[in-house]
């Protein structure tokens, strides 16, 4: 009888620690030896590793671990409301509340199972979220880790309402660079912006590729499925691709606005940029029993195959 190749686990690969305010956190580990981990303080993914234990997102050596603050770095997650274009905190509530996890989530495609090292989170509102935004939803989130070191998020947000309600939602993501002043973004060429730096007033990209040279805080509209960040220095590349989310946010804060920031280093914005896949100008709008999903892939390839991925 041959021997089977030793099959990789991917739920015993799940491991539960306790983060310093005694919150639950899970690590997802593949079997090329990446990982990832999500904290059920806003069903943030705090940390996303390479198969060399190399760290791909941005945590500020001053972030702050103390709910119900999102801590600076990692992917926040912004619902139902991105920024401040709307009555509630900035950013809306759900990256401040702790979340459950989801034992019996509807299912998703098989694809989003098979292979696949995940957890399955919960977040409802509480009474007191419903006196700030009176709405009842259900709101799931699937974080995965794939063979090849992918880190999946799939959002699910029901309308378990009786009227309908609209939201703005964004994954904040803290991509690590190496130096900002070194990085460049294809895929947002001649689209239109909207600048959060004048007042959200619409621009058109002049461009060809993103780079960066001063403070920016834009949201491209319309934007492709795929978007690349290109890394020059550490010659790799991150392939952001986004479904059910129209829009892009970039945002660097530069000198000026990190030192204005309690929880961010004064130089920290050399290494770190954030990429958003959002759906910030059309809010969502979902009648009664109806369900938004918002997915995201982060991949990282080496900068010399990256325009391959942006063809697709
Ligand atoms: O567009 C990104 C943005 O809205 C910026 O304006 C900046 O405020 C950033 O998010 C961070 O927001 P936070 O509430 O996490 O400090």
């Amino acid at each position: 009888m041959g021997h089977s190749a030793a099959v990789w686990d991917y739920r015993a690969a799940t491991e539960i620690t306790k983060d310093w305010n005694g919150i639950n956190q899970f690590l997802l580990r593949n079997p090329q030896g990446a990982s990832a981990r999500v904290s059920l303080h806003g069903g943030q993914v705090t940390s996303w590793r390479n198969e060399h234990g190399e760290e791909l997102l941005f945590t500020s050596s001053k972030a702050i671990f103390k709910p119900p603050k999102a801590m600076r770095g990692g992917i926040p997650i912004c619902f139902p409301q991105f920024g401040n274009c709307g009555s509630l905190e900035q950013h809306g509530f759900a990256r401040n509340k702790i979340w459950t996890v989801d034992d019996n989530p509807p299912p998703l495609h098989p694809n989003d199972s098979h292979g696949k090292s995940f957890i399955d989170l919960l977040l409802k509102p509480s009474e007191e979220d419903q006196k700030g935004w009176p709405h009842s939803f259900e709101f799931r989130l699937r974080v995965s880790l794939t063979t090849d070191g992918d880190l999946i998020l799939i959002s699910r947000v029901r309308n378990i309402n009786g009227k309908p309600f609209s939201f703005s939602f964004a994954y904040h993501t803290y991509l690590s660079v190496s130096d900002i002043s070194e990085v460049r973004i294809e895929g947002l060429e001649t689209l239109d912006y909207l600048d959060n730096l004048c007042q959200r007033e619409r621009f058109t990209e002049q461009g060809d590729a993103i780079t960066f040279e001063s403070e920016m805080d834009r949201v491209y509209l319309s934007s492709p499925n795929v978007i690349a960040v290109l890394d020059h220095e550490k010659k790799r590349t991150y392939v952001i691709r986004k479904e059910g989310l129209p829009d892009a946010v970039v945002w660097n804060p530069w000198d000026k606005k990190s030192k204005s920031m309690v929880d961010f280093g004064d130089e920290e914005y050399k290494q770190m940029l954030c990429v958003d896949g959002a759906a910030i100008e059309k809010p969502i709008t979902l009648k009664p029993g109806e369900e938004w999903t918002g997915r995201l892939q982060l991949s990282v390839v080496s900068s010399s195959f990256c325009s391959e991925y942006l063809n697709l």
